[in-house]
């Protein structure tokens, strides 16, 4: 009886899941994807009871990522549940976290709702693992959602799947909250999860993203991806969900292994793929020091250039930047990782033409000074936007792959100075003036006859 009625439901799910695939045509899809492909960068924000011993437990540093510190230092449900009566961000400001997003040419914010220690950033009707039972009681979600409303910022949320606190999470580790339970059940823990999900999708306005994340452990199936992904698209048709809702993501390389896995982009994790993906949407996800949550321990910043070209390179392949801030237990974002996001602003306040709403370079690899982004314009020609690393000390830039042709050029920081362009056998030629406007890169914008 009990295999039929599986073969049953399995049977049920992929008749849904296969109408609700259908029902979307690759315009539709084009469309609920489009802001996406504008924004090309967003901000990443890990931040929860992990921030209170951010990285260091019983005196000592323990090894690994901060927000894994409940694993790191294999602390029992019993000792990591005390935290909750530590976490009191009393100097959060939701509105200068926006502004610092907005500022540095974010266009959405992705935050931790729920990461895998189970703990909530919301008060949830589901749990009381969650802010409601902190010092600070209030609703940490809603004054990010009010503020990115005011500022246009997509707000969107990362949810773990695995959780380590729920009692019904299938797979067991001696020091979860699930090791006692018997008899995990995971039809009850996707019901709570999905009831969860509700209360973000109705409660915080108009979400991006479902940022899903820990699918990898077995008690997560391929079948509970799907059905996930098709509920969620039935509750809101346009939200967008990540790769890692289901089974098929090839690693840290963050691709899907095949289409029959549920997703709507790619998430490759602390790297950046080689060249472009035609036809795929992804989004690279990376820390500004060596962790996601808080830190005491990690000074091990990145320089804003290294951010910026990042930033550059990911943008010339087609894809997003999600670029991580790990707040304080006391709600403040390190001063680190505020120094870097605006340089990265000023940067974009002059250039950021060359990064939103563009598209991959249409040349099969990088030119050797630096990275090209392309937009269609509006009579169906093609701008180039040659991000130059490395100024040319004979102030000639060639660019390959445009060999015999000629165009128009000017420098995104002056516009009204036009550059110089010289038919060539061996790639076009833009006369640069001897210095260049950016030490780490210079936008030559070059309209193409
Ligand atoms: O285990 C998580 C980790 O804590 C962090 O959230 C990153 C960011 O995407 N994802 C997982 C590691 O791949």
């Amino acid at each position: 009886m009990k295999t039929r009625t599986l073969t049953a439901t399995f049977l049920a799910s992929l008749l849904v899941m296969s109408a609700f695939a259908q029902a979307e045509t690759k315009e539709e899809f084009d469309q609920r994807m489009a802001w996406f492909r504008e924004a090309r960068f967003g901000m990443f924000i890990h931040w929860g009871l992990y921030s209170v011993p951010a990285g260091e437990w019983k005196g000592g540093k323990v090894k690994g990522l901060a927000e894994w510190i409940q694993s790191g230092a294999q602390i029992p449900v019993a000792d990591y549940t005390p935290l909750k009566d530590r976490f009191n961000p009393v100097k959060y400001d939701a509105d200068a976290w926006v502004r610092l997003a907005k500022d540095a040419g974010m266009k959405y914010i992705v935050i931790t709702s729920k990461h895998h220690d189970g703990f909530c950033l919301w008060d949830s009707k589901q749990t009381d693992w969650d802010i409601g039972s902190t010092p600070y009681k209030k609703d940490l979600l809603k004054p990010l959602a009010d503020a990115c409303e005011k500022h246009g910022i997509k707000l969107c949320f990362y949810h773990s799947i695995m959780d380590w606190h729920h009692p019904d999470w299938g797979t067991k580790k001696p020091w979860r909250g699930n090791a006692e339970n018997p008899a995990p059940d995971m039809d009850r823990f996707t019901a709570y999860l999905k009831a969860q999900l509700d209360e973000l999708l109705t409660g915080y306005g108009d979400i991006g993203i479902l940022w899903f994340d820990g699918e990898w452990e077995d008690a997560w199936t391929h079948e509970r991806g799907k059905d996930l992904y098709a509920w969620l698209r039935r509750k809101n048709p346009k939200l967008i969900i990540n790769n890692r809702v289901d089974k098929g993501r090839k690693g840290m390389e963050g691709m899907s292994k095949d289409s029959k896995y549920a997703g709507d982009y790619g998430t490759p994790e602390q790297q950046i793929p080689a060249n472009g993906l035609p036809g795929f949407d992804w989004e690279s996800c990376m820390t500004l020091n060596g962790t996601w949550g808080f830190s005491k321990f990690d000074e091990k910043w990145k320089s804003a250039g290294n951010l910026l070209q990042n930033l550059i390179d990911i943008a010339s392949k087609g894809g997003n930047y999600l670029l991580i801030v790990g707040p304080t237990a006391e709600g403040e974002i390190p001063a680190a990782s505020i120094e870097r996001l605006q340089a990265i602003g000023a940067w974009m306040k002059t250039n950021a033409e060359s990064i939103h709403g563009t598209r991959a370079s249409p040349f099969p690899t990088a030119p050797s000074w630096g990275r090209c982004t392309s937009r269609k314009l509006a009579d169906g020609k093609t701008r180039l936007y040659l991000h130059v690393f490395d100024w040319p000390a004979d102030r000639l830039l060639v660019v390959k792959g445009l060999e015999g042709k000629t165009g128009s050029a000017f420098l995104l920081a002056d516009p009204s100075r036009k550059l110089e362009v010289q038919p060539h056998a061996d790639g076009l030629r833009i006369q640069l003036p001897a210095t260049a406007p950016d030490a780490i890169s210079s936008v030559v914008v070059l309209d193409q006859d």
